[in-house]
């Protein structure tokens, strides 16, 4: 739709910046805090490892009052599970509520907005000892930790994230290194823990309405348009397999808690329902997102199954993610987009398409989580980082949502991954995302120094006109 006047971005329009704590804290055994599975997972030969990070646990007033200076009216962190509860439940550790009771003091000093996401990834390895999320313990762990976070940070903070990414955790958890799937029937397993995450999602979901009646809660699923590669039918009926498995399997259960029916049959096929214990429905049923968040880096294209194992094919970028499902759609490349440094396609107008068709099927309003450009920037002689790819990818992107806007998209908030330089989930610290360069190489921590990139000075002059 060409519109003849654009609207503008509505007043107070979070322009935010994302991180997680695992790839931004670093200080990963220090003050109590207990393993995580990414603390022992394995990590890519030739990167650097999570311990120290962008080193945020000890800079975070100079992170803080930098991201001041970039102008965020919101930054969206998340919270390490074992910060809290060093084993995933049991005792709370005082030290972990004292490091974010503090981060948050600090941004609402800088009256800048915390959105916390409460689970990224980063599942405590206790837990995971004890069988993860196959084990429905983690359920009641992850509602006990929720409740603990409601009760000590709920004062102060309104908007908050239940499970970052769910979606990729179980499409490719293999690749993010959370699923060590060693069932009879591991996607059966892998299904299983999906709905034990939904099921802890609408628990805390309910909890936090009950407990902090002004705050405002959701999921922060990757969703992304699906193309069919041509209009044959067979493509489009592809298409179709592909959004409802990878993207509303995800949010029709968060919103209207129900399994969409195509992606259950297709479970149905592959003898992968998980078990669901009676109750579970209503809970699923009782729980209401205020909003819907979601991470979109770029639209996703599939082809018509040929019915056979050629169907999985290796096509996303260096990262090798399998994309496709035999029997129900095949992974495809899309000739009308670039790619970036990674291979990853670069497709803004999907980002409007996205939008537009998660609010025309759910209505609730939308923020976007992560968005952003992995790059290998080059720091000048003088210090400077000219990164005018990121300006340039990030500009479309933004131009998009004044057109999903104009559609009659509600959407309140832009947090771009990511407010500073950190580690990538599995391509390392060379693969850099931020507004602020952090001075380090993959394995020599250098002096951590901080500085601000071109796409700093830009964005920060871009809140100042608040997008308009
Ligand atoms: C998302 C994750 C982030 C971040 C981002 C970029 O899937 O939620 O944690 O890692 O992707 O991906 P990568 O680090 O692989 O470049």
């Amino acid at each position: 739709m060409l519109h003849k006047k654009l609207k503008p971005f509505p007043e107070g329009f979070f322009w935010g910046a994302s991180t997680s704590a695992y790839q931004v804290e670093g200080a990963w055994d220090e003050d109590g805090k207990g393993p995580s599975i990414i603390d022992m997972g394995s990590v890519v030969p030739g990167t650097t490892d999570f311990k120290v990070a962008s080193d945020h646990y000890h800079h975070y007033q100079e992170d803080v009052k930098l991201f001041s200076e970039l102008g965020l009216k919101a930054y969206r962190f998340s919270i390490a599970w074992t910060r809290i509860f060093p084993n995933g439940d049991g005792e709370v550790n005082p030290k972990g509520i004292e490091f974010y009771s503090n981060l948050i003091d600090e941004l609402k000093a800088h009256n800048i907005e915390p959105i916390v996401t409460m689970y990224h990834f980063d599942l405590p390895y206790a837990l995971q000892e004890k069988g993860g999320w196959s084990n429905r313990a983690t359920v009641d762990a992850f509602v006990t930790y929720s409740k603990t976070l409601f009760e000590a940070f709920g004062d102060r903070v309104k908007y908050w994230l239940t499970i970052n990414e769910q979606n990729m955790m179980i499409l490719h958890g293999d690749a993010i290194g959370t699923l060590h799937v060693a069932a009879e029937n591991p996607m059966k397993d892998l299904y299983q823990q999906n709905h034990h995450m939904l099921l802890a999602q609408a628990k805390a979901m309910v909890a936090c309405h009950e407990m902090l009646p002004q705050a405002k809660i959701g999921p922060a699923p990757n969703i992304a348009a699906v193309y069919p590669e041509t209009s044959k039918p067979e493509d489009i009926l592809a298409a179709s397999n592909c959004t409802a498995i990878r993207n509303w399997l995800y949010l029709d259960m968060a919103v209207y808690g129900r399994y969409n029916n195509i992606a259950w049959a297709f479970l149905e096929e592959r003898d992968a329902t998980p078990d669901i214990q009676e109750g579970d429905m209503e809970i699923m049923a009782s729980a209401k997102p205020d909003f819907i968040a979601f991470n979109y880096y770029s639209s996703q294209t599939v082809a018509a199954s040929s019915g056979d194992a050629s169907d999985r094919s290796s096509i996303d970028g260096d990262q090798q993610i399998v994309i496709g499902e035999a029997g129900v759609y095949k992974g495809a490349t899309n000739p009308n987009l670039s790619k970036n440094a990674f291979g990853w396609e670069i497709d803004p107008t999907g980002f409007r398409n996205t939008m537009r068709e998660i609010y025309d099927r759910y209505a609730l309003p939308l923020i976007v989580t992560e968005n952003g450009l992995g790059a290998f920037d080059k720091v000048e002689d003088d210090g400077s980082v000219n990164d005018d790819y990121r300006i340039d990818f990030l500009q479309k992107h933004i131009d998009q949502i004044r057109l999903g806007i104009s559609d009659g998209v509600d959407i309140f908030g832009f947090c771009p991954w990511s407010a500073i330089d950190l580690i990538s989930t599995h391509q390392g610290c060379s693969k850099r995302y931020g507004f602020i360069h952090v001075d380090r190489e993959e394995f020599d921590l250098k002096e951590l120094k901080r500085s601000k990139k071109k796409s700093f000075h830009w964005y920060n002059e871009l809140i100042s006109r608040n997008g308009n």
